[in-house]
């Protein structure tokens, strides 16, 4: 769906979640403005049994000025003209979060899993951690400068800002680069920042710390703190952290419809996002940075995937299987053990390459954004960037790319789902990558040793990377042919599609 599909219908019934949080405010407030602007009967709503009184909140709508209206009930009383449009915002009609306003025409935004899938009504992106990146997205798309109101911008950010933890639980880069490149009033957010909670909540995570609970060989403290806000959590897992015998700490609560999870981490053998994402597996979503990350377990699946086992337990439980579960291995020091490697070569495939220096003058600190996280470089005519089949980039010296590519006179083009972007850190200022990607195709003579992983394992590769690649079961742990410290993970699919064996 696109935000001028909306444009069709002139009445626009905007409708936030009942109890409405800053993500609905935000991307409510964005799509109401992009409506009025267009010309259009629109209004901002919300219903349901109780009217919003949290502080932040009703300190947004001031500041603002934005014009919400409170409906109530409203699903025996309201009633929606048959050529009006009914869009729910952050949530989706019909689901208990929302009270049903009768409508016959309905569209939605949204940002929670509830199966539904985006078709020419609704926009679904489960994968983003808050709805106001989803109207960011969508605004864009539709060459609408958002810039120019800065209302607009700072309600979309301040969205992102209380959907992700504080900015802790980020996992797409299409959300790093709404932080970077929304012009905000930087007074409201900081006097939004600082009334997030009450002294109430500020108990709750006193009670949570004295009942810490701490596994001293791991370094790792679990807590369960009584139901409060989201925020609360973090809190009390960055304190923890101070704590001179804490490296990772599990925080996790009761919360509408499973229980809510924050992780911290301060050992780069840990990265808390990779955490979450085990906790979680096939019974919620999580996901965040190596230091701060944050996660969701439905009950409903968890009771029917761990019938019997109590939600301490399956913490306390997987917490330890996930220590067991990888090596780590440092490529300054090589692999111990060269046992099952085989002989691969690279396939006569097109991929793209890149001089850093054409981009970026020498001497430039850059970060390269990708799907996978960022990493960090200085621009010299001595290294190159390799673009893969999906998008996945790394560096590579000038020496070592001649010996293996040939590179051609075409430019290199792909579809992925996120297009790599690089910047210039000093100004940052960003561009696609694929807008100065050469194609290149490999020589006879690539080959690197390789091997399917039958353990999980976190690669610290010779490259300066947010953080360690992590290779799952069943991806392939490689060293080059020429230099035996050159070791890193490559995934599967694309390994399969790349490489192929030589005996
Ligand atoms: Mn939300």
């Amino acid at each position: 769906m696109l935000l001028a599909d909306l444009l069709k219908y002139d009445r626009i019934v905007v409708q936030m979640h009942d109890n409405p949080d800053a993500d609905a405010v935000g991307s409510g407030f964005a799509v109401y403005k992009y409506l009025k602007e267009k010309g259009k009967n629109a209004e901002l709503v919300y219903a349901g049994k109780n009217k919003i009184t949290k502080s932040n909140i009703l300190l947004l709508l001031e500041e603002l000025e934005i014009p919400v209206s409170y409906l109530g009930e409203a699903e025996q009383t309201v009633e929606l003209e048959d050529d009006a449009l009914l869009l729910t915002v952050d949530c989706q009609y019909g689901e208990g979060n929302v009270e049903k306003i009768n409508a016959k025409n309905i569209a939605m935004i949204d940002h929670h899993n509830t199966g539904r899938l985006s078709d020419e009504h609704c926009e679904i992106r489960s994968h983003l951690v808050s709805c106001s990146t989803i109207v960011y997205d969508m605004l864009l798309n539709e060459n609408y400068n958002i810039n120019e109101h800065i209302d607009m911008a700072t309600a979309l950010y301040y969205g992102l800002y209380m959907d992700s933890n504080a900015f802790s639980e980020i996992r797409h880069p299409l959300e790093r680069d709404m932080i970077d490149y929304l012009m905000i009033d930087n007074r409201l957010i900081k006097r939004l920042m600082h009334s997030n909670f009450t002294i109430k909540e500020l108990e709750t995570a006193g009670i949570a710390m004295i009942r810490y609970n701490l596994d001293e060989a791991r370094r790792v403290s679990i807590i369960r703190s009584n139901p409060c806000d989201p925020n609360i959590l973090g809190i009390i897992g960055d304190m923890l952290l101070q704590v001179d015998t804490v490296d990772v700490s599990v925080i996790y609560n009761e919360c509408p419809g499973g229980y809510k999870i924050s992780i911290r981490s301060c050992v780069d053998t840990v990265a808390a996002n990779d955490l979450s994402a085990f906790l979680t597996k096939d019974i919620g979503n999580g996901g965040g940075h190596d230091d701060k990350a944050g996660g969701f377990i439905n009950e409903d699946i968890f009771k029917q995937k761990y019938a019997g086992v109590t939600i301490e337990n399956y913490f306390f439980d997987r917490v330890k299987a996930y220590y067991d579960s990888f090596d780590i291995i440092y490529s300054k020091k090589g692999l111990s053990d060269k046992v099952g490697f085989s002989l691969y070569e690279k396939k006569k495939i097109t991929i793209g390459y890149v001089k850093t220096t054409d981009i970026f003058e020498e001497g430039t600190a850059i970060q390269v954004r990708t799907l996978e996280g960022d990493v960090y470089i200085t621009a010299s005519d001595n290294i190159y960037l390799m673009i893969g089949l999906q998008g996945e980039v790394y560096p590579i010296e000038e020496e070592v790319f001649y010996s293996k590519y040939q590179s051609l006179t075409e430019k290199y083009t792909i579809q992925c789902d996120y297009l790599p972007s690089i910047s210039n850190m000093d100004k940052n200022e960003s561009v696609s990558l694929l807008d100065y990607a050469n194609a290149c195709v490999s020589l006879e003579n690539n080959k690197i040793y390789a091997k399917p992983l039958s353990k999980c394992a976190k690669v610290f590769t010779k490259w300066e990377y947010e953080k360690y690649m992590m290779g799952d079961i069943g991806d392939y742990i490689c060293y080059s042919y020429d230099d035996e410290n050159d070791i890193y993970i490559i995934n599967k699919n694309i390994f399969s599609e790349t490489y192929e064996s030589i005996l």
